[in-house]
């Protein structure tokens, strides 16, 4: 049978969460950070570590047959994949953010405005959902410094504990979207045995968990 083939997180958040559920699925494999490819000895698995962004891509055209990322990376790239799992971990919530002393009430109070954000795409979606029109200023990263610099007049970024908005004086205006890790896979592909079989050993890892 072929080998099957997983994207995971090189390094950042999701990695060592992806790592250890791997390993929890009794899969043995060297994890030197250096290298890019390791080769599972007790499953017929290679794992890929790239940068989150690239996941969705890779899966999509089948240099990966499954995928393991942040509900977010996939919302913001369009790509088609299937869902083939949630995995409970890395979860975040996707929220616009305003200088704490301004007087916002309501989403409609955003028209005109200046948003910077990473993640255009789902921002614009639901701009366009809420019949909002405003200028949305993408920016790769440090984006809770926006408003204070005058760049922007509100942000929309991925926030967990809150404490990155408040140490730069913001406060959460509206959650647009609930992210958390989870497995892809290729269209059509669902039911390779492989990918199965790993499905399985990861929902009872899962299950022990509860
Ligand atoms: O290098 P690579 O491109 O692979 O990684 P990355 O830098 O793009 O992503 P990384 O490792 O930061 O995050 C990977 C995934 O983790 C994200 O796509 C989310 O699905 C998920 N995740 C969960 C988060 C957070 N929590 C999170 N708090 N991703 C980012 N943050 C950042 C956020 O951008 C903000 O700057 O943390 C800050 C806010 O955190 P709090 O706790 O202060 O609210
Ligand atoms: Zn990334």
């Amino acid at each position: 049978m072929k080998t099957l083939k997983i994207a995971i997180q090189k390094s950042g958040r999701l990695n060592e969460k992806s790592v250890e559920l791997l390993k929890n699925c009794g899969l043995s494999f060297e994890n030197y950070k250096s290298s890019l490819i390791s080769t599972v000895s007790n499953f017929p698995l290679e794992i890929l570590f790239l940068r989150d962004d690239d996941i969705p891509e890779y899966v999509q055209d089948g240099i990966a047959d499954i995928g393991l990322v942040g509900e977010n990376v996939i919302a913001e790239t369009n790509v088609e994949v299937t869902y083939l799992q949630r995995l409970g971990f890395g979860k975040c919530t996707l929220k616009i953010a305003v200088p704490k002393d301004s007087n916002y009430k309501n989403i409609a109070d955003l028209d005109g405005k200046a948003i910077a954000t990473s993640y255009p795409v789902i921002l614009q979606n639901f701009l366009d959902k809420e019949n909002i029109k405003a200028d949305v200023k993408t920016i790769s990263g440090s984006v809770e410094i926006a408003p204070g610099l005058g760049l922007a007049d509100a942000i929309f970024d991925i926030v967990s504990t809150g404490g990155t908005l408040r140490s730069n004086g913001l406060m959460p205006f509206a959650d647009v979207m609930k992210s958390e890790a989870i497995l892809i896979g290729r269209k059509g592909e669902e039911n390779n045995p492989l990918i199965l079989e790993l499905l399985q050993r990861i929902q009872s890892v899962m299950r022990a968990k509860e």
